[in-house]
């Protein structure tokens, strides 16, 4: 390009200098010619010369400009004929700082197409000189705008060497050094980022030497966003986003702000913000801010009506008074007078811990509010900011925070509840919270009376860390329970319960209920009775008087129960009572876990084991209800022979109630035999037991042996009775004995039996009541049980369960068992047969008997190691008192009554 332009000059020059001498000079041209400069720009004035007045036709002016004797710019300028005459203004910026080289301008005219001779020149020469002796670098302190391309010069004193010129925190990729002549160099930058903080330095260094330049990099003004409020009433204050240049802002941005007829310069501009007066009697106001700098000039307007703009300070010096329990009130003062004739609304915030409540309240020149609906004894904390009430723009900000403590008061009435388990009846009500007790809880009274004498109270204090009572009433009475909290201030409103009669409360068998995700789900149908709602209440079935309970609303008829004290594999048991005006009617019962939980093993410990022919019966004890830690839905008997343990056989029942199962058609030989539980999850709580059968030839051999051994002694002793009284039977010669054929008539007093067993299981778990029993009733059971079980073989070989026990009970349970507590006498069977009932007779002593003793005669008979079980057998018999006093209160008609009347007969002679 500039090729072609300097081409184009020389061909110029020559035409012009070919016409200068080939044609008649013209006498219009250029004359008074100025040149000055500012910055890096070149200003030029001329007027035409007056013979240019004669000119009808468009004169053009050419213009040359040199950098250093380089041709550097070419242009025309047109003067159109009715311009000719006037002063002519040009103007040419340059790259280069006029300091760095000498610029020189050219003027000549030209007139259809011949040049005039006159040819004016000026030249502003460079600032160094050929004898400048320092270093010296422009531009100086130059501002120049983020994308732009500039040229910086070095000029070095004669003699020295240039070795660099470069710009500070640049890149060197962007830089280019020229040589320009041979003491002046330019260095060309395209500047891609602002200055930071300062100014970027120009450094230039020779061999003796350096020096600088600084360079101020940045945007143009940025600023946007002008809003303006007032705080006053009496100054507008405007705020706006200052734009990116902002490190220059404040050195270069100057600001302006205009509202109405004000204007006010704003010192701090450059931090976004600036205050002006608000003008009188104008509403809506033009809010102008200008920002200007050597890049630029920006104009930003807000158009606003300052009474709609109001942001209020805040409320002064915030007090608190009338400090009661549930209300206080709050003052505040307004400092700016303004403020007093506005209609204002305040927001006021109520704090404690993480809560906040926030009230409003509206009022010309409004400084109180009153806060109600507090807690009493409650630490708050208050704060109140304001706005105008019409034209609202903006809460304003908020006051100083004031914290206050309100009074004491009663406790809030108690949530009360009620449990009765095990015939005991239990109060509870739940621990008041801290914003619920008002005080410290100091103790609690609990009044009770029977509904139908209603002014016969009585009344329990218990302390304030209880919150339940165990209360001793009559079972059959309805009772109103009304419990109270007290602490300083006084007792809380009375909540009352009404206890129902327990005898008419009749026994449910819960339903099961199985818990999800550490909860209870639980739904029931809605009932008529429920006119207050709901009450679903829990606890652990076994064990503690803890109950926790929900109040469920009238229209609901299902609940998701949660507790922090619930646990895995705890048994639960689950209530729903309907709510009612007098007394809670139980609805439903359930009874579940939250999750259950496999059951450890030994669950079954100890097991034991009877052989019965080829068969073996394992038993275990009824499973405790604390060792359920899941429902048990079965039981399943395992064995395998330990010599040939190939195969295993089971055999299942689906009765929990079950306590025996049994294993057939076994050898002779070791064998290991597990029970395991059924449950959800899985078999567990396994139990094993090893044990060995012996041959039913070798149990035989024991059984005639200890048969013979004890007819010879019953003969033996028959003997000795006879010699004793053998006067007696001579006279006595007839009526011959009676033989004892009446044992049908034991067994056909089933009135007796059935009470006996009753009794018996009633009162199984009192130690006291069975340990009486065991010696009388272990032999005259034998006898009757023997007679009759042998007939009944297949059925001690069934599966056993409650059932099982219980109906051998009633129809096999000798009248001895009658003995302790009725003192019905019973004549010993003869001895023979005593001996052989003692093995069929086991089953039943399991039954009878709930201690250790039983299982030892068991055991030890079944293995046939000991002579204990015997000698069991044997002790009423070596019991003489016993004895005389079954003869004594024998009914004649029993087998022995021939003994008793040998006996009796020296008495009481017929
Ligand atoms: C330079 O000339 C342009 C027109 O050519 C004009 O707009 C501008 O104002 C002039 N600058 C100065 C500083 O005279
Ligand atoms: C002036 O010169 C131009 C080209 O140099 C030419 O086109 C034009 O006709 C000439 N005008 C006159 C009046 O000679
Ligand atoms: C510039 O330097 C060259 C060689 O260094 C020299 O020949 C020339 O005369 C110098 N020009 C001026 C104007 O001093
Ligand atoms: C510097 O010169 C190189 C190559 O001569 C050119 O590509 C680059 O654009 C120049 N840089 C500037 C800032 O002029
Ligand atoms: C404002 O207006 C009121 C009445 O409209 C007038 O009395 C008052 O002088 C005015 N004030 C100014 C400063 O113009
Ligand atoms: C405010 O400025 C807008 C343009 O920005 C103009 O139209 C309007 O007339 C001005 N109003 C006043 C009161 O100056
Ligand atoms: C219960 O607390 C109240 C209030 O402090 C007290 O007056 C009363 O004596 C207490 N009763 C008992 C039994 O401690
Ligand atoms: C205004 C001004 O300087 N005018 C001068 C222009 O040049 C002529 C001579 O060339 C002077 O006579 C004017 O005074």
């Amino acid at each position: 390009m500039m090729m072609i332009m300097w081409l184009l000059l020389v061909a110029l020059f020559c035409k012009s200098t070919q016409d200068g001498n080939g044609h008649a000079a013209l006498p219009c041209g250029p004359r008074n010619l100025t040149l000055s400069s500012s910055d890096q720009m070149i200003l030029l004035t001329w007027e035409d010369d007056p013979s240019c007045f004669t000119v009808h036709d468009t004169l053009v002016y050419e213009l040359l400009v040199l950098i250093a004797d380089n041709q550097e710019h070419y242009e025309e300028v047109t003067v159109a004929p009715d311009q000719i005459g006037s002063t002519h203004l040009w103007n040419w910026t340059s790259h280069l700082a006029l300091e760095c080289a000498s610029h020189t301008v050219r003027l000549s005219s030209r007139y259809k197409n011949q040049t005039s001779p006159w040819k004016l020149e000026q030249t502003l020469p460079a600032v160094a000189g050929q004898n400048n002796l320092e270093v010296a670098v422009y531009p100086q302190d130059r501002v120049f705008q983020v994308g732009s391309t500039v040229t910086f010069c070095c000029i070095v004193p004669t003699g020295a060497t240039f070795s660099r010129l470069y710009l500070g925190r640049y890149n060197n990729a962007n830089m280019n050094t020229t040589k320009i002549s041979n003491q002046t160099y330019a260095l060309t930058v395209y500047l891609d980022q602002p200055s930071k903080n300062s100014c970027n330095n120009v450094k230039c260094e020779t061999n003796r030497g350096g020096s600088g330049a600084c360079a101020y990099i940045d945007y143009p003004p940025g600023d946007k966003g002008l809003q303006c409020e007032t705080r006053t009433l009496t100054m507008a204050e405007c705020q706006w986003t200052v734009g990116n240049n902002a490190r220059l802002a404040k050195t270069r941005n100057v600001y302006w702000l205009h509202g109405g007829y004000k204007k006010s310069e704003c010192k701090d501009g450059a931090k976004g913000r600036c205050s002006i007066e608000i003008p009188v009697n104008v509403t809506e106001v033009n809010w102008t801010l200008t920002v200007e700098n050597p890049l630029g000039k920006v104009e930003l307007t807000d158009k606003a009506d300052m009474t709609r703009r109001v942001h209020m300070l805040a409320p002064d010096n915030p007090t608190v008074s009338n400090v009661n329990a549930r209300n206080v009130s709050l003052h505040w003062e307004w400092s700016k007078a303004h403020y007093q004739s506005l209609g204002i609304t305040c927001q006021v915030n109520v704090s404690y811990g993480g809560t906040h409540t926030t009230s409003e309240n509206s009022g010309v020149g409004l400084n109180y509010i009153i806060l109600k609906d507090l807690i009493p004894n409650w630490k708050y904390y208050a704060a109140v900011r304001c706005a105008t009430t019409e034209h609202f723009w903006k809460w304003g900000d908020w006051s100083r925070s004031v914290s206050f403590h309100t009074k004491g008061d009663v406790p809030d009435a108690l949530d009360v509840w009620m449990l009765m388990k095990d015939n005991k009846v239990v109060v509870a009500w739940k621990m008041p919270l801290a914003h619920q007790s008002h005080g410290n809880i100091e103790n609690y009274t609990v009044t009770w009376a029977k509904t139908t004498e209603t002014e016969q109270q009585e009344n329990t204090t218990v302390p304030h860390s209880e919150h339940q009572v165990e209360l001793s009433l009559n079972t059959k009475d309805e009772y109103i329970v009304a419990v109270t909290a007290t602490n300083i201030n006084g007792s809380s409103y009375p909540s009352t319960i009404t206890i129902p009669r327990r005898n008419s409360d009749p026994t449910r068998v819960p339903s099961r209920i199985n818990g999800s995700n550490g909860s209870f789900y639980l739904s029931w149908s809605a009932s008529s009775n429920a006119s207050c709602g709901y009450i679903v209440d829990w606890y652990p079935t076994l064990g503690g008087y803890s109950v926790e309970w929900l109040k469920v609303p009238p229209n609901e008829t299902n609940c998701r129960i949660f507790s922090e004290n619930f646990k895995d594999g705890l048994r639960y048991t689950l209530s729903i009572y309907a709510c009612t005006q007098g007394a809670p009617v139980l609805l439903e019962r359930r009874e579940g876990y939250v999750k259950e939980k496999g059951i450890k093993k030994g669950l079954f410990e100890p097991l034991k084991w009877k052989q019965q022919d080829s068969d073996v019966e394992v038993s275990w004890a009824t499973v405790s209800l604390t060792n359920q830690t899941a429902f048990i839905q079965g039981y399943i008997l395992y064995w395998s022979d330990n010599n040939n343990n190939s195969r295993i056989f089971n055999v299942s029942t689906a009765d929990p109630g079950a306590t025996s199962l049994t294993a057939k058609n076994l050898k002779i030989g070791t064998y290991t035999f597990t029970v395991k539980a059924l449950t959800a999850l899985g078999e567990c709580g396994t139990t094993q037991l090893s044990a060995t059968l012996n041959s039913l030839t070798d149990n035989l051999i024991k059984v005639v042996i200890i048969s013979l051994a004890s007819a010879s002694g019953l003969l033996f002793l028959l003997t000795f009775i006879c010699c004793r009284y053998w006067t007696c039977i001579k006279r006595k010669v007839y009526p011959p004995i009676p033989k004892p054929v009446l044992i049908d008539k034991w067994l056909t007093s089933p009135d007796e039996h059935i009470f006996h067993a009753h009794y018996i299981d009633q009162y199984h778990q009192s130690e006291a009541d069975i340990t009486n029993v065991p010696e009388l009733h272990y032999i005259s059971g034998a006898p009757v049980n023997g007679l009759v079980s042998q007939d009944k073989v297949p059925f001690v070989h069934t599966q056993t369960s409650k059932g099982y026990y219980n109906h051998t009970l009633r129809k096999y349970t000798p009248p001895s068992l009658i003995l302790p507590t009725t003192a019905n006498p019973s004549q010993p069977p003869s001895p023979p047969s005593m001996f052989t009932s003692i093995f069929p007779n086991l089953s039943y002593n399991l039954i009878m008997q709930n201690g250790g003793q039983q299982f030892n005669s068991d055991v030890e008979l079944q293995g046939g190691t000991s002579s204990e079980g015997s000698s069991n057998g044997y002790q009423p018999q070596s019991h003489p008192e016993t004895f005389t006093l079954n003869q004594a209160k024998e009914n004649p008609d029993s087998p022995m009554s021939c003994v008793s009347a040998y006996i009796v007969l020296p008495k009481v002679p017929s």
